[in-house]
Order: C-alpha cells, then structure tokens, then sequence
C-alpha cells in the first residue's frame, strides 16, 4: 500500500513536468526595437564598399562633372575579383558608387548621357552595376548602392523639382532593374560652394521603400541606419543603437557627436555604421597603399566592438581590379579576426547571476551566454537595480589569461545596458557604458584568473545577455586605459 502510494506521488510529479511547462515567458521588450533587416545588418559586423567610377581615371576624389565620359576606360574590369576580396575578408554585404558627386552613371541611365554607355567601355555596351550585381550574386553576398545626391554634371541641379524628379527616376532605375538590393547609401556630403537646393528625402525613402521592402537606408539621419559621424571608422565609446530622429537633419556638420554617440532617450532604431576606406583616400590613386593588419585591427575595435557595423572600402584601380596588396591585406586582416575570435577562452565555464528569469529552468539561465546561439540569452529576473545585475563565469581553467572581453547584449529586445564592469577574479579590469550588439573590451596588460564576473549598474530595464566571451590578441597592443576612455 505505502508502496503504491509512493509510486502515484512520483508519477504525477513527472506528468507535471510534461503537462505544465517550467519556461517563463521572454521579458517583455524596452523600445525601440530594431526591425528584420535592422537584425540582419547588425548581424553582418563587417561590410565593404568599392569606391569606382570616373575619379579613378582622373586621380581625384571629387570629380567636378565636366570629365569626358572618354576617360573611363577599365580593359580589365573583372567583378568576379572584387569578390574574391568580398570574401577574402568575410563580407557578406558589398556596396558600389553607381554615381559619385561628378555624376557619372555606372549603369546606362536612360535619363543622362554621363554615364557608360557613352565611354569606350565594351564599345559602350558594358554596365559596371549589372556585372557587379551578377557576381555578388554568384556569391551569395547581397548588394548596396550608393546613389551620390549631390551631382556636379546634371544641369537641373539647382532646379529642385526638376532635380528631385531626376534623382527619383534614376533610383527607380537602380532599384527596379538590378534585383534584391539591401541597402541605399544616400550621402549627405556636398561642396561648401555647392547650389542651394532641398533634397525630397521623405519622397526618396517612401519610393526606395515601395520598391525593395527589406531594404536598409542608410543618410545622416537614418531611417534605418545613421552615419557615424566620422570617417575614420569610429563610434563613440558610448555608443547607442537608438537616436531620436526628429533631431537628425541630413548633411549638419553640428550633429557629428550626437550621431557619434546616439542617445538613451532616443525614440527610434538607428544603429550607425562605420565607413573608412582601407587607403587613404576613397577613390584609386597609384601612390597610395593600404592601412596595416593592425590599423585595421584598431579600427574593427573601435566600430565592431562599439555596436557598429564596419563599412570598408577598397577601391579598384584603372584596369579594374582591386590591386592584389589590398586582397592580401584582407585575407591577413581576416585571419588575425578568426585567430583573435575563434579561440573562446569562456568556453565551458560553469555560469550564475544575481537572477535568473523563471529560475535555472526558466530558459534565461546565465549558461545561454556560452552556447553560440545568439537567439538565447540570460535575463535577469528583476529590476535590481538597487543591488545591481551581475553575471559570473567560473572558467575551466584557473589559470586563464586574456586580454580582450567580449559582452552582447540580445538587441532584438532593446538596448538596455547604460553602464557595467568587468572583474578579473575581484580586480576591476574594464569599465564601459553602452554594450549593444557586440562590445569588446581590450586590457592594456593580459590578466589571468578563475573568475570572471560582468557588473550591470545601469540599465534601461533588466539587462539581457547573449553572449559573453574571452580572447587573446597578440596583434595589436591597447595603449589605453580603461577608465581613461
Ligand atoms: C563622403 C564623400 O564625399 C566621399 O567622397 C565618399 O564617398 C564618402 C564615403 O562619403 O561624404
């Protein structure tokens, strides 16, 4: 009898654990929040952009428009290569300069004779923007364009309606005949002496969005992803992913830092993105060379592991190739990454936190910042503000040394974190505002120790972890102390 009466009880207590379900349900988001494509951009970390077009016949950077279509000439042009660089660095997005400032089209616009079909090109049957589109495509690396507003050769410029219908009919073109297109580079830059004239973004960005609906738009002021406010490729050390946006105007040299930074406040989802070109210049120019593994390194540090992504531009030469330096210094710029990221010192570790949403089995236990899977995550369970969030990883080996934290904050729910530490054992190593999508931390000496414990002490919400890492970076020394960021 006493048998069976214990046999009933432990039954039921497996049944229950079929029947009712111990998962809590996810916290709810903090807004705003990024949108599909705004999840897949920031996924992407690292980006390219070639810079092509009349100025590398010319050896300028900024073309005046009165350059004869005769000059463009590329005999070897070979999309195929410019991917081969692509992927020599890992990007899984390429974008082109379809038209610069000078105004010259890389594809036959129907609306302008400045544009290929006027130079000896393939007898003038070529289309830089149809071979590029085929052979990221070949690839499968998705596409960008970069549609210059400012355009020195068009003689409506100045003539704002006229101008804006132009500058619509030539993205209608771009837009319609090319396929899928991710992102929209609309640059706010022109001549201090340029003529006055109003753009009609909200016309543009309506348009761009009816034609290729998961499309990325990308100017000073979003709406999907902002300027960076430099071209060096840096953010800012505190950097959100949410600006408000009735404050962005598009080509206002006042708003550099605002944009550098972004704002807790903001009411909307603009991550900046960080362009910088690999050369010293946009364009080709025969006596310039690439930046070095470790300049690139740097400035992966200050845009990737700032909540960026990084837009890089390599830009082919007069036969049309990407110089074979340039190819090389990717693939050694890639292979320091991989050599950098691909060793995960946390791996293994044992993981707690001050709370953990739904308790252990909850599905937010503070181990999700360990299993590469950037879908789970740690939730805390609370507001604690008052005692403040941590997480802790007991390493697998106690004698672990690294120089370089890797923290994540699961963005699909808002950026949330404001301010947080980072312990060595009980030393503090790091100190940071922002996390967003990806922070790194680099320590200006390596630390070894058993522990390593992540302090959360301002929140907007309670912080929600994906990923937590440790790595060692031989390439590139950190000069900088932490708290002197
Ligand atoms: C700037 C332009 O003026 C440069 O030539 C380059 O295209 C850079 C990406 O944006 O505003």
């Amino acid at each position: 009898m006493r048998c069976n009466a214990w046999f009933w009880i432990v039954a039921v207590l497996h049944l229950r654990h079929f029947v009712l379900s111990d998962f809590a349900t996810p916290p709810l988001p903090v807004l705003p929040i990024p949108s599909e494509s705004q999840l897949k951009w920031h996924r992407r970390e690292l980006i390219m952009f070639f810079h092509f077009g009349m100025n590398t016949f010319t050896d300028s950077e900024w073309g005046t428009g009165e350059e004869s279509p005769s000059l463009f000439d590329p005999a070897n042009l070979n999309a195929g290569q410019w991917m081969d660089a692509a992927e020599a660095v890992g990007a899984s997005l390429v974008i082109l300069t379809a038209k610069h400032h000078d105004g010259f089209c890389l594809w036959p616009s129907r609306y302008t004779d400045h544009s290929v079909e006027k130079s000896p090109w393939k007898g003038g049957k070529g289309d830089v923007v149809r071979e590029f589109v085929n052979a990221a495509s070949a690839r499968r690396i998705d596409v960008g364009l970069y549609l210059s507003p400012w355009d020195r050769h068009e003689k409506t410029y100045g003539q704002e309606v006229e101008y804006n219908e132009f500058y619509m009919a030539q993205l209608h073109e771009l837009l319609t005949k090319y396929g899928s297109i991710s992102e929209i580079w609309f640059d706010g830059a022109k001549g201090a002496n340029a003529t006055k004239m109003n753009y009609y973004f909200k016309n543009w960005f309506e348009t761009v969005k009816q034609l290729q609906s998961s499309i990325n738009i990308f100017s000073d002021a979003g709406p999907d992803v902002r300027w960076v406010g430099d071209e060096m490729g840096a953010a800012g050390a505190t950097c959100w992913s949410i600006v408000n946006r009735t404050l962005l105007r598009i080509g206002d040299a006042s708003l550099e830092s605002y944009l550098n930074t972004g704002d807790p406040r903001g009411t909307d989802w603009v991550p900046p993105e960080c362009d910088v070109s690999i050369r010293p210049g946009w364009f080709w120019h025969k006596n310039q060379t690439a930046k070095s593994v470790s300049q690139l390194l740097n400035i992966y540090y200050n845009s990737v592991g700032r909540n960026c992504v990084l837009l890089l531009n390599v830009p082919p030469n007069r036969t049309g190739l990407v110089s074979s330096d340039d190819t090389q210094r990717l693939k050694d710029f890639r292979k320091a990454i991989t050599s950098i990221f691909s060793a995960d010192l946390a791996a293994g570790s044992k993981a707690k936190a001050s709370s953990e949403r739904g308790g252990r089995d909850g599905g937010f236990a503070a181990s999700n910042v360990l299993d590469s899977d950037d879908k789970t995550y740690w939730a805390a369970a609370g507001d604690e503000q008052k005692h403040g969030h941590w997480i802790e990883l007991a390493l697998p080996k106690a004698n672990t040394s690294f120089n370089l934290v890797r923290v994540q904050e699961a963005i699909a729910l808002g950026q949330r974190i404001m301010e947080h530490e980072v312990y060595a054992d009980k030393k503090l190593v790091a100190k940071g505002t922002t996390v967003g999508y990806k922070r790194l931390h680099r320590l200006r000496e390596a630390v070894t120790a058993a522990r390593v414990k992540i302090r959360i002490t301002k929140s907007r919400g309670p912080p929600l972890l994906t990923a937590m890492g440790l790595h060692y970076d031989r390439f590139t020394k950190c000069s900088v102390e932490f708290n002197k960021v």
